[in-house]
């Protein structure tokens, strides 16, 4: 039976479902059917013009709407070059890991000419998220949001707005960037750095060639808009502000917020946050503006300065203005820590949280930058690494869910550590030089159903590198019960936790230098990826992968696979896994057998 007449007599039966359940007076769940065709387009950004892989044409693709518990199938039609997945960020997809999306976690890639359908099965999200491929660094230009609604008959938990927006913050290279971070990859050089971020696919009036494009958002005196914040970025999180205009935050990962006014916030990419917006000020035009919140090393120049701008205009009769007024006043600037740390110590959850107390697997994370050598055509040559626990995560050639489901060995090893291999000062700056030097592993830390969890990462400053990492959980939100400076103190940091009403949200950051403690149920049985979301630090290895086993009955285990998953052809395209290893860094700058960048190594 074609995929087409199976969703026809899909439907039907779906219907006649939903209909029995109204007899019942029972709110029943939607299906939805989406079709995404990916192709190459044409797009002129800053002056130049580049052929880019996106959904139906548009850049950010469409925005998907549901209700909260609805279930959606979305065909996925691959006729651009590259092979992709697609995840549903957020999406925490019970016991159905197959529609997650993360390639060679998951799945393997949809090769051009070919398609998938993903089943995309929402459950306690409510407000705003989003999706986008996950495959090397396709996202950037493929991605979009989804509004999740309130259940019919159900309503939000602030007084109904006027109307809603949405804004999706995403980052724009003037090159095919897949093809770069190949090459970057291949020689070791340092990732790209994207050339301007957008709203809503424009960088606005302070970019070249960009002033005719700029994004507006028109709005009635009087009127309060939800105003929904995607931050697509693929390697920044960025302070926002509207010029004249107070933000409150009553929601960020599809999860209610003790709403709170702001005069900014702070988003990191992964993370969405839902916005109520008064236009109540003079009639006018506005900007509504982002630039990069930049933890990176001092004084290291190579980040995206880019103040990239939408316009909010009002309606009505007035003159309107040479320029729009910028919100200079309240828009932090670049290097704003404190800044930063204020705005992220405001999110509370709207109610009092269930928060995992019997914690049975607790883990103590150090996420780093690293560096290793590698043979380039007859060059040992250095590249950056990153690493959790001092692993190096390495894609394996079929996915992890088809090997674990398929009891197939030799694709993933059960190790991944609990605790970091040694302990050190890990925010101290000049750290040794053995202590860059990673394990490349696939290794995945296994969980009972039912496991109550407690992992606290700790930042790393090896190579004087510490900055923000937005870590991010597949197939679970998490509490964030606490997070500071400096190393994690076992005694005396768990002592000001908040176990009451902490966010719930699927993307946190590690401050630079400093811990993160999170807590989550293992109630998904199911393969999934916890990573770092910016791009560059996902490829260099910053990612690890939980596996949920099986809870004894139906209920609690994993879903049957779908008749179709696409093939796992292996294509070496831009995996760290290409690259042969010809040696570990083994000491330092004063051992014997020191090679030309004055390390220590031992050949393989
Ligand atoms: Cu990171």
């Amino acid at each position: 039976m074609g995929l087409k007449k199976m969703g026809v007599l899909f439907e039907f039966l779906v219907a006649a479902v939903v209909f029995s359940e109204m007899l019942l007076c029972m709110v029943e769940a939607k299906v939805h059917y989406y079709d995404f065709v990916v192709k190459d387009e044409n797009f002129t950004r800053l002056c130049e013009t580049k052929s880019a892989l996106v959904v139906n044409g548009s850049l950010p693709g469409p925005v998907l709407y549901v209700n909260k518990g609805d279930v959606m199938y979305v065909n996925v039609h691959n006729r651009g070059g590259y092979k992709f997945t697609i995840h549903w960020h957020g999406v925490k997809q019970p016991r159905n890991p197959w529609s997650d999306g993360p390639e060679y976690i998951t799945q393997c890639g949809i090769q051009p000419g070919t398609n998938f359908t993903y089943e995309v099965i929402f459950s306690d999200e409510e407000g705003t998220l989003w999706w986008h491929a996950h495959s090397d660094w396709t996202r950037n230009t493929v991605h979009g949001a989804i509004v999740i609604y309130p259940e019919e008959g159900s309503s939000y938990p602030y007084p109904k707005p006027d109307g809603e927006e949405v804004l999706v913050l995403g980052s724009w290279y003037t090159y095919d960037v897949n093809l770069v971070v190949e090459q970057d990859l291949a020689t070791g050089a340092d990732l790209p750095v994207s050339d301007a971020y957008t709203i809503n696919g424009q960088p606005g009036d302070f970019c070249a060639c960009s002033k005719e494009s700029t994004y507006r958002w028109q709005v009635d005196y009087g009127k309060t808009y939800l105003l929904r914040i995607v931050n697509a970025i693929m390697n920044a999180e960025v302070f926002f502000a509207i010029a004249g205009h107070n933000l409150t935050v009553v929601g960020t990962d599809a999860s209610y917020l003790k709403p709170f006014v702001a005069s900014y916030i702070l988003i990191g990419p992964g993370q969405t946050m839902d916005i109520l917006v008064t236009a109540n000020q003079p009639l006018g035009q506005y900007y509504m503006a982002a630039r990069q919140f930049n933890t990176g090393k001092a004084g290291f120049p190579l980040y995206d300065k880019t103040n990239v701008t939408a316009i909010l205009e009002y309606r009505g009769n007035y003159t309107p203005p040479a320029s729009p007024s910028f919100p200079s006043d309240t828009l932090p600037l670049y290097a704003d820590i404190p800044a930063g740390i204020t705005f992220r110590n405001k999110l509370r959850s709207l109610h009092k949280q269930n928060v995992p107390k019997n914690i049975t697997t607790q883990m103590y994370i150090v996420a780093s930058q690293n560096q290793f050598l590698f043979n380039n055509s007859g060059n040992v040559t250095i590249s950056l690494a990153t690493s959790l626990n001092n692993v190096t995560w390495v894609n394996p050639k079929m996915d992890v869910l088809h090997a674990y489901y398929s009891n197939m060995s030799g694709f993933y090893t059960e190790d991944f550590p609990d605790m970091p291999p040694n302990f050190y000062d890990f925010v101290a700056e000049g750290l040794p030089i053995n202590t860059t030097h990673p394990l490349r592993g696939t290794k995945v830390k296994v969980l009972e159903y039912g496991e109550e969890v407690e992992i606290v990462f700790q930042s790393s400053n090896v190579l004087n590198s510490s900055e923000d990492h937005p870590m991010h959980l597949h197939g679970h939100s998490f509490y964030v019960v606490g997070a500071g400076g400096g190393n994690f103190d076992f005694e005396e940091d768990p002592k000001t936790y908040n176990l009451v009403d902490p966010p719930y949200v699927n993307t946190a950051t590690l401050p630079k230098n400093g811990w993160l403690a999170v807590r989550f149920n293992a109630l998904n049985p199911g393969v999934w990826l916890w990573h770092c979301h910016l791009d560059r630090h996902l490829t260099w290895g910053m990612d690890t992968v939980i596996i949920v086993k099986n809870g004894g009955t139906p209920e609690t285990s994993l879903r049957e696979p779908p008749a179709h998953m696409p093939p796992c052809h292996y294509s070496p395209t831009i995996e760290l896994r290409k690259r042969e290893i010809v040696s570990t860094i083994v000491g330092g700058r004063d051992g014997e057998g020191l090679d030309t960048f004055g390390y220590q190594f031992q050949t393989l």
